[in-house]
């Protein structure tokens, strides 16, 4: 039969291969032997580098035991869909908002009720705006990768200062004593409003997990209250230890958002306990109710 005439060259073939595989490697030989090790050690690698991926994966997935706080909607306001937020706080009655993008990035003071802009300050193109916290009667806005954070004095806008930090900057809030910025990893860092020196640090977790991408922060309650990039997530963080205490998840606030359009921007009115949440490009602010406890 055709069929079996064909089979048994291939068998030969095979055998040959081998046995001058094992007995005998000459020069030309050697280069596809290197070949065939390089394969399996590449090989083996990926089954290592998928089973490490697989462990880290079931790690950061595994259910949290980390409480899920529920929370209200009690109304929602006007926002500027303009606005690329990267930080947003409360300060007498306005919202202060940062906004970013190079050559768009601006310090604006917001009405609430109206969305209106009453009042902007202008980064330079080449800075890429971030958060921003107000303390000891000055504003800070911190920038991306300039390692620079802009200092205004709290009434007059006029020729902001600057203050220097290593490493990017993305959100950043006041306790009342320190400065807590984030700069996209699971790291906190607390720092002097007069000089921003590090004078500690935090890594966050949630039981054992870090928690990465910590963006806009602000502090409420005696918690840090963290958005998680691309998470539409808040992490409700001990200053002491960076355990995460519980979530509030907002991912149905605004579910039909582009991807890049994410949950950043946390501000606290604690004269009258509201807590106002909004986003990048988002046509709305949300006031929310949740119960600390
Ligand atoms: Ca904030």
């Amino acid at each position: 039969m055709p069929l079996s005439k064909s089979k048994r060259p291939i068998r030969r073939r095979t055998s040959q291969l081998r046995k001058s595989d094992t007995v005998s490697a000459t020069p030309e030989d050697l280069p596809s032997r290197r070949l065939h090790l390089g394969t399996w050690a590449a090989l083996l690698g990926a089954v290592a580098a998928i089973a490490g991926a697989g462990f880290y994966w079931h790690r950061a997935r595994r259910p949290s035991k980390t409480p899920l706080w529920r929370y209200e909607v009690v109304r929602d306001f006007p926002h500027d869909a303009e606005a690329f937020t990267q930080g947003l706080t409360w300060h007498q009655g306005y919202l202060l908002e940062g906004t970013g993008k190079y050559g768009r990035s601006e310090l604006r003071r917001v009405e609430l009720e109206t969305g209106k802009v009453l009042r902007r300050a202008t980064l330079p193109d080449e800075f890429f705006g971030e958060g921003i916290a107000v303390a000891k009667g000055r504003i800070y806005q911190l920038t991306w990768k300039s390692g620079t954070a802009w200092v205004y004095d709290l009434e007059k806008w006029e020729k902001p200062t600057q203050l220097h930090y290593e490493g990017q900057g993305w959100g950043i809030t006041f306790d009342g004593t320190h400065l807590i910025t984030s700069d996209g990893t699971s790291t906190l860092r607390f720092r002097r409003p007069a000089d921003f020196q590090v004078v500690r640090e935090i890594k966050v977790r949630d039981g054992r997990v870090p928690v990465s991408r910590l963006n806009e922060l602000e502090y409420v309650r005696g918690y840090i209250l963290a958005n998680i990039w691309y998470r539409d997530r808040i992490a409700v963080i001990d200053p002491a230890t960076g355990t995460v205490r519980a979530w509030i998840d907002l991912a149905d606030l605004n579910p039909d958002r582009p991807r890049e359009s994410v949950l950043n921007g946390i501000a606290y009115d604690a004269d009258s306990g509201r807590l106002f949440v909004t986003g990048k490009n988002w046509p709305r602010v949300y006031e929310l109710r949740v119960d600390f406890p």
